[in-house]
């Protein structure tokens, strides 16, 4: 087995390995055990990239572990994507995680939000405001540190050229509080005594439109969760026979005929490792089990439907932010009706656009800004729409790979605005694009019921002809 394999294998498991790692199992192993090795090096690792020592130490613990990885028999598949367009980072990363990566990172945040205010407002550079004392002015910077001072808000707007402190009082005070830091507004208001009064906050957001209409269905679902003791067989059976017309009245049927997509919204499968005592919920607990179990499960939707299945936290690919789509050795399990995108997509479906992002920064934002809640996860959707970024806190809990090119600017505004991540069901309209967030099939864990949190499982939303219902396949 090549270097390049080896490596390869360990990205399926989300990690990384050194070079003199990959030498020592280059030197150690044979094939017939390798695939074994390699689950057994990561199962019993936790850092992200494998040094050569834990390899050595997991060698050792291995020839008294008996660890068994299911063989993988690939199916041939020929990929036919006729009408589908997909933007995602996939084969385009760049991020080696140096420094100047993150320098590059955010100066093309900095850039691309920018252009998007500058279509609002005109905006002076924050080192010339010294020229404009007493006057009105407009300026277009990143947010930093905003502090509440009760009666009103301050916050730091910072440019390539320097920082400003904005006064926001009275009814911007609330909006300057919903400021999460690191995203690009624009502030009108008076530049004195060296800060700005301000008057509007703006926001990139995305111009009014069109509800667009076409006249074939789409549907779109997350988190299927398979491999998970929790995931809902019985439901999805009921579900995957509407899709085929063999259950349901005739107007869920005409419904079902009119299908051309399923869109999934990543989290495929429940993973392996993700959180304490997770083997607890498994009832698959070898990762290539669990994706050939969703091939089997993906195969009971019709041939003729195309299924877009983007990726999430639990599945086997990089963590950081924007994510490949899964690896060649995962894909190959799957029929040739689907088609795999990364996290998050721009996919174009007969001129529909959609963007698909799992949502992982929803927890972030809907901790962060009190008027949100789990409850409607399309309300925290929108806040990420009108800031034109997929993941506008940076440090947080979603973690974001440092491109070159900052892939989670929204810069292209969707027809469709499609989620999932925090397993509840939301739907609305804003400002002419649909946002669905699409909840799960896996019912509550043991850890979500410690954590309390309340999915609801089995909500499908369905888009046909400019508009939106919901279908329920729970009991
Ligand atoms: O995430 C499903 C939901 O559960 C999502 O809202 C995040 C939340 N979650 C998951 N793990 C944690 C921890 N450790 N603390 C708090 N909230 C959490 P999923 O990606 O399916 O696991
Ligand atoms: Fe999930
Ligand atoms: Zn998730």
């Amino acid at each position: 087995m090549d270097k390049r394999t080896i490596i390869k294998k360990f990205a399926v498991y989300g990690r990384n390995i050194h070079p003199l790692a990959v030498e020592l199992l280059m030197k150690n192993a044979d094939h017939h055990n390798l695939d074994s090795l390699i689950a057994h090096i990561c199962k019993t690792t936790n850092s992200f990239v494998i040094s050569r020592e834990e390899v050595e130490k997991a060698i050792e613990s291995f020839r008294t572990t008996v660890t068994t990885v299911k063989e993988v028999k690939p199916k041939q598949v020929v990929r036919s994507q006729e009408n589908v367009n997909v933007r995602d980072v996939t084969g385009k990363s760049t991020c080696e995680g140096g420094i100047e990566d993150f320098l590059a990172y955010f100066n093309s945040r900095f850039e691309k939000l920018s252009a998007l205010v500058r279509r609002r407002i005109g905006g002076i550079k924050i080192s010339s405001l010294s020229r404009f004392k007493n006057d009105q002015v407009e300026v277009v910077g990143m947010v930093k540190d905003v502090r509440d001072y009760g009666e009103f808000a301050v916050f730091d707007l910072e440019d390539k050229t320097g920082t400003v402190s904005v006064f926001a009082g009275e009814k911007l005070r609330e909006i300057a509080l919903e400021l999460l830091g690191d995203e690009v507004v624009g502030v009108i208001g008076v530049y004195r005594n060296g800060r700005i009064y301000a008057d509007r906050i703006l926001f990139p957001d995305i111009p009014m439109r069109e509800r667009a209409k076409k006249d074939f269905g789409i549907v779109f679902i997350s988190d299927t969760h398979f491999g998970s003791r929790e995931f809902l067989e019985r439901e999805w059976e009921v579900f995957t026979k509407w899709l085929s017309g063999e259950v349901g009245n005739e107007k869920v049927v005409d419904l079902a005929s009119k299908i051309k997509y399923v869109v999934i919204a990543g989290d495929i499968v429940d993973g392996v490792g993700v959180y304490p005592g997770q083997e607890n919920d498994l009832t698959i607990t070898d990762i290539y089990g669990q994706y050939e179990y969703a091939a089997e499960m993906l195969d009971k939707i019709p041939k003729d439907v195309k299924v877009i299945l983007s990726v999430g936290n639990h599945d086997a690919i990089r963590q950081a932010e924007p994510q490949p789509a899964l690896p060649k050795e995962i894909r190959k399990l799957f029929s040739n009706n689907v088609i795999h995108v990364g996290n998050p997509a721009y996919v174009d479906l007969d001129g529909l656009k959609v963007l698909i992002y799992h949502g992982r920064s929803l927890d972030d934002v809907i901790t962060k800004i009190p008027k949100l809640s789990y409850e409607k996860p399309h309300e925290a959707m929108i806040e990420l729409l009108k800031r034109r970024h997929l993941c506008p806190i940076y440090g947080e809990k979603t973690p974001i790979a440092p491109e070159r090119e900052d892939w989670l600017v929204i810069d292209e505004v969707p027809d469709v605005f499609h989620s999932g991540h925090v397993h509840t069901y939301g739907v609305g309209f804003y400002r002419g694009v649909l946002v669905v967030n699409s909840s799960t099939w896996q019912s509550q864990t043991e850890f979500q019921k410690k954590m309390n949190l309340n999915p609801m499982p089995c909500n499908v939303a369905v888009y046909y002809n400019g508009e939106v219902g919901r279908l329920r396949f729970c009991k």
